[in-house]
């Protein structure tokens, strides 16, 4: 995960079917660009500039890790997928698709090839309509103007007209919101935060991350595992409650659903790892009585990943504290989970090996992991 732009691109089509080139684009843009955020209504338009069929015009609003030069690349391959040529003539003409960029956030930039915000918005009507629809008040960092000041003062007046059909959110293919709460879980460094934030940016769900960075005891037991693991796991099992209750209670009514980065059994997990039999017994006979109304997730989803990579990844992220983790600890912990889950008969348990995988650098692994979650 990138720094993250919102973008806002411009779609047209006057040639073969055409909304369905819309809808391939859109899709094709979800799949190589980002998460659509917003879509506009499709209008009816006539061709602006040159003789020519009537168009299709849409906008919509992506949000993309992409920088200017290679979003404007991927708009170009998908242009060209959906069967645009590229031609040497002079002025307009006729195509499949039409891909351009508005907005890049609020930046302004000028080279050869990529003028954003687009030189011409300002005296399109088949442009500005559609951006109404879904950012009627964001400025144009050039002009100063609204979306809406632009139109009132746009001298286009040829008739463009909605029509009654629209187009559909790609990521409508992936049914999280059959779910109340899913719970992302894993080893150390395996990734649960990364993919939690980015399911619940993309889908609209409440986020509930584990707060641990403050736990005074887990640098404490690092140092001297047999002194401070006791300690340690019950004053995880303490904050963790205190927390969840109060997640799992503060309703979102705007929210679709709940994603959390753990779920609160990872302490008897590590605990049975960390602790001698006769103290882990005490433990869990502590935890099943704090634990016993708490709301369990209606998915539970381990994500598997080897040792070599968690190490990397511990590694990257660079906590202090966790540079002695050893590998034998790891793999411990991952037996623990696995031996969980096997007793675990009435949760809904997805286990995904993604030690082959990269989903916060590559979009098409992201997406792939989304699919495996939902089917
Ligand atoms: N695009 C153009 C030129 N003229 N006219 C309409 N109605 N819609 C378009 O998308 C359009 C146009 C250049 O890209
Ligand atoms: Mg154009
Ligand atoms: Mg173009």
């Amino acid at each position: 995960m990138g720094l993250v732009k919102t973008v806002h691109i411009a779609l047209g089509s006057n040639k073969g079917i055409k909304l369905q080139n819309l809808q391939l684009a859109v899709d094709m843009l979800f799949d190589k660009v980002g998460a659509i955020k917003k879509l506009s209504k499709v209008y009816e338009t006539p061709a602006m500039g040159f003789d020519g069929d009537d168009f299709n015009n849409a906008c919509l609003q992506i949000e993309t890790d992409l920088k200017p030069k290679k979003l404007l690349k991927e708009l170009q391959k998908i242009e060209k997928a959906l069967g645009r040529k590229k031609t040497k003539s002079k002025g307009y003409e006729s195509r499949e698709i039409d891909l351009d960029i508005l907005f890049y956030g609020n930046e302004v930039i000028n080279e050869k090839g990529l003028s954003i915000p687009h030189p011409e918005m300002k005296n399109r009507k088949f442009v500005l309509l559609p951006l109404m629809d879904i950012a009627k008040d964001l400025e144009h960092p050039k002009l100063d103007k609204t979306i809406t000041e632009l139109l009132e003062n746009c001298e286009d007046n040829s008739e463009i007209k909605p029509i009654n059909k629209w187009l559909k959110n790609p990521k409508k293919r992936y049914a999280f919101s059959d779910y109340n709460f899913i719970a992302i879980e894993g080893n150390i460094g395996a990734g649960k935060t990364s993919l939690a934030t980015m399911i619940s940016q993309d889908f609209n769900a409440k986020l509930i991350l584990e707060r641990f960075a403050d736990n005074p005891f887990l640098p404490k037991f690092y140092k001297e595992p047999e002194r401070y693991a006791f300690t340690l796991e019950m004053s995880f099992l303490a904050d963790r409650y205190q927390q969840i209750s109060d997640d799992l209670s503060q309703l979102d009514l705007f929210k679709d659903f709940m994603v959390s980065d753990y779920d609160v059994h990872k302490s008897l997990i590590f605990s049975k790892v960390t602790l001698p039999d006769d103290e882990f017994r005490l433990y869990r006979k502590l935890f099943y009585q704090v634990y016993k109304d708490i709301a369990r997730p209606d998915l539970y989803v381990y994500l598997y990943q080897n040792t070599e990579r968690l190490q990397a990844n511990i590694k990257m992220r660079g906590r202090k504290y966790e540079e002695e983790i050893k590998d034998e600890y790891l793999e411990k912990i991952n037996s623990g989970y696995l031996e969980f889950l096997k007793s675990q008969t009435d949760l809904n348990v997805k286990i995904i090996d993604i030690s082959d995988r990269d989903f916060v650098k590559k979009r098409e692994d992201y997406l792939w992991l989304l699919n495996e979650i939902i089917s």
